[in-house]
């Protein structure tokens, strides 16, 4: 088991805490072949296209729930090592609720300030992210950030209207203004490491500035399973078996309030449109 009292200190105290090793070189090679197969396949089959306004980025583009197409993605997010320590920091058996993989590629913009739960809207208590190094990440090439101890402030609201649905699921559609008395930390981890943080905890990431190093990683999003709702683009829902699992739908999460209905987030289509496309 690789979670250590100081780890779960850390998650109380900061919102977020690193666990290192938790994969292997086998293992990290291993998904980095598939991720690069299921890139092929989408290329091939026209579903990676190059646009002339985000040359780099669209070529790279980040992969939103790839497990629920992908079975070997699926294989490697089932791995029981991350249920046991999902289980240890939160305290019970977990639900996996989403995936993305992001190449983070050189010159690509970091994701701003931003908290998982304002989209996740898991209901009671949050939803918690795994996040694992697949390639060295430090702040010069994309690596996180936190406003440490921010999970204890609550939920704040998005500076987007959120008029728009697709501009309130895209990346700077959630970004909050950050309070004034947080305490930044910029992350550096290896290969296999794990940054597991807390739904509510303000985070981010930092600009690539190289010319050359990617900043593979993948992150997966769960919630209790004793949670009772979850969000409506949030509720494909798997077990550690990999069954798919159902909660009742929360209809006031922190991304609806300025929406007439909940159902408008249908046409954020979540999974397919801002997948690679
Ligand atoms: O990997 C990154 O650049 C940021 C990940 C993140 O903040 C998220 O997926 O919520």
């Amino acid at each position: 088991m690789n979670v250590q009292e100081q780890h779960k200190r850390d998650y109380e105290t900061d919102g977020y805490c690193i666990i290192p090793n938790v994969i292997n070189r086998e293992s990290i090679d291993s998904i980095l072949s598939v991720i690069n197969k299921h890139w092929i396949h989408l290329l091939v089959n026209g579903k990676i296209q190059q646009r002339k306004d985000a040359p780099i980025e669209s070529i790279f583009p980040r992969f939103i729930n790839s497990h629920q197409s992908n079975t070997e993605i699926k294989n490697f997010i089932l791995n029981k090592v991350f249920f046991e320590i999902m289980r240890a920091i939160v305290g019970e058996d977990v639900l996996i609720v989403a995936t993305n993989f992001y190449f983070k590629a050189p010159s690509v913009t970091g994701l701003p300030w931003h908290q998982d739960n304002t989209a996740i809207g898991v209901s009671p208590g949050s939803s918690c992210a795994m996040w694992i190094c697949l390639e060295d990440s430090e702040p010069e090439n994309g690596g996180l950030k936190f406003a440490s101890g921010s999970h204890k402030k609550g939920l704040f609201p998005p500076q987007s209207s959120f008029d728009n649905v697709s501009e309130a699921f895209s990346d700077y559609g959630q970004e909050v203004a950050l309070p004034e008395d947080c305490k930044v930390k910029y992350i550096s981890t290896r290969p296999g490491d794990a940054v597991i943080f807390h739904g509510d905890v303000i985070h981010g990431s930092t600009d690539n500035r190289t010319d050359s190093k990617f900043r593979r990683s993948m992150i997966i999003h769960y919630m209790k399973e004793s949670s009772d709702r979850v969000t409506l683009n949030f509720n494909h829902l798997l077990n550690a078996q990999g069954e798919r699992v159902r909660r009742r739908l929360n209809a006031v999460p922190k991304i609806s309030e300025n929406q007439k209905s909940i159902f408008s987030f249908k046409e954020a289509n979540y999974y397919e449109k801002n997948g690679w496309k």
